[in-house]
């Protein structure tokens, strides 16, 4: 473990929950110890236990907890470029779904990829993350339908976090969609659940995830997945209304999910019931983007519950291939009138809460000491810039 050391010369957003909006200190210090965050608060107010140790000092730069991106899907093989270019060209998309297109697409060159190549590919997404400051990344798998596929996304998704600073949180998401040829209700007893399980054995999977659309499984089937994940004491999520209104929203609170992912076509009730059931509702501006959604998820109704919003990339290689989550928390603001204080909160605070993690997204004593510091001033700069990362520094369990 590195000595202790003290930050000063910084704004901190400290997002705490109760300091309201960012939790903005003006002028602070932050001591940290042991990887964990020791002291925060006024510099001039720094105990004289912190006064004589190191001193690093920032020139008044704006300091935030490191980011969460909550949703991704980073862990795949090839990509699906030439299929954005033949939609562009005027191609349907029955036309590409003969040409082999879509998420059936990615199965396949996700099925063919080893373990290094899955590696290769991800690495560089890994960093672009990081380059952006961000502390935690999810991960879901979804994109084999087979056991031997699924369980070698998850052991890359856990390699990727011995093979770079970065905390790495697991999502099995064996319910994506259905395989070629196959019955859904075959598919999820008789391959999803007992990859699960296998899954689990192999201490892989952190969170069980699911896709609940009426291209992919119904309620009683996520249902089925969600029973099996109780069983085995993992908490769910889902893919809820992003398409069309599905009843998962309402499946997810029933369940005690952390989170209910897209949202878009959630209603006033639904809100009601994450709230209720303490949900994160994870906005995925990416996708809406990307595919051209019009319906926007209810952010008022959001608010008028106090369901907690958070805000991720979604980076998968069709409907969202969104690199960037600063661009994300911009696109939250811009497309869906999220507030700048609000976008951060969603990849600080509520991102942590929608994977279950309770000691980041925060700036307090006792938590991780997973920091970014930023050439800013002021923190709606974050969600106000397009295309630009201001990332100064970042501070990883402690270590800078
Ligand atoms: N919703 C999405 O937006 C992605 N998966 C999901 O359940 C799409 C994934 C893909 O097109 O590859
Ligand atoms: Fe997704």
């Amino acid at each position: 473990m590195p000595a202790p050391f003290v930050l000063t010369g910084l704004a901190a957003a400290t997002m705490a929950p109760d300091a309201g909006g960012y939790g903005l200190i003006r002028d602070a210090a932050i001591a940290v110890a042991d990887g964990l965050i020791a002291w925060v608060g006024p510099a001039t107010d720094l105990p004289a236990a912190f006064a004589g140790i190191m001193q690093q000092t920032y020139d008044g730069r704006l300091v935030t907890p490191a980011l969460i991106d909550c949703h991704t899907h980073i862990v795949h093989g090839g990509n699906r470029a030439r299929e954005f270019e033949m939609r562009l060209n005027g191609a349907s998309y029955a036309e590409i779904a003969r040409a082999g297109g879509g998420i059936i697409s990615t199965v396949t060159a996700t099925r063919s990829a080893s373990m290094e190549d899955l590696l290769a590919s991800a690495l560089p997404r890994v960093d672009a993350l990081i380059a952006q400051g961000v502390g935690v990344v999810e991960i879901k798998s979804g994109y084999g339908l087979e056991s031997a596929t699924e369980l070698r996304m998850l052991r890359a998704a856990r390699r990727l976090a011995d093979l770079r600073p970065i905390r790495v949180v697991t999502s099995f998401l064996g319910a994506h969609a259905v395989p070629v040829g196959m019955d859904a209700d075959h598919y999820i007893d008789t391959v999803c659940i007992p990859t699960l399980a296998a899954a689990h054995a192999e201490g892989l999977v952190d969170a069980v995830d699911g896709f609940c659309e009426g291209i992919a499984f119904d309620p009683d089937q996520i249902a089925r997945v969600f029973d099996a994940a109780n069983a085995l004491g993992l908490p769910v999520k889902l893919h809820a209304e992003q398409l069309s209104h599905s009843g998962g929203t309402a499946l997810a609170a029933r369940y005690g999910a952390l989170s209910a992912d897209h949202v878009e076509y959630a209603t006033a009730a639904d809100a009601a019931a994450l709230a209720a059931a303490g949900t994160v509702a994870v906005l995925l501006p990416g996708a809406f983007y990307t595919i051209h959604e019009t319906q926007a998820p209810p952010v008022q109704a959001f608010r008028d519950h106090r369901v907690p919003m958070a805000v991720g990339t979604d980076w998968n290689p069709g409907s969202s291939p969104l690199g960037s989550l600063l661009l994300a928390m911009n696109m939250a603001c811009t497309l869906f009138r999220m507030t700048p204080a609000e976008a951060l909160a969603g990849t600080t605070r509520h991102a942590a809460r929608a994977l279950g993690l309770t000691d980041c997204g925060v700036i307090a004593p006792g938590m991780r000491a997973d920091l970014a510091i930023w050439n800013v001033a002021d923190p709606a700069e974050l969600s106000y810039g397009i295309g630009i990362t201001p990332l100064h520094s970042r501070i990883f369990g402690g270590v800078a």
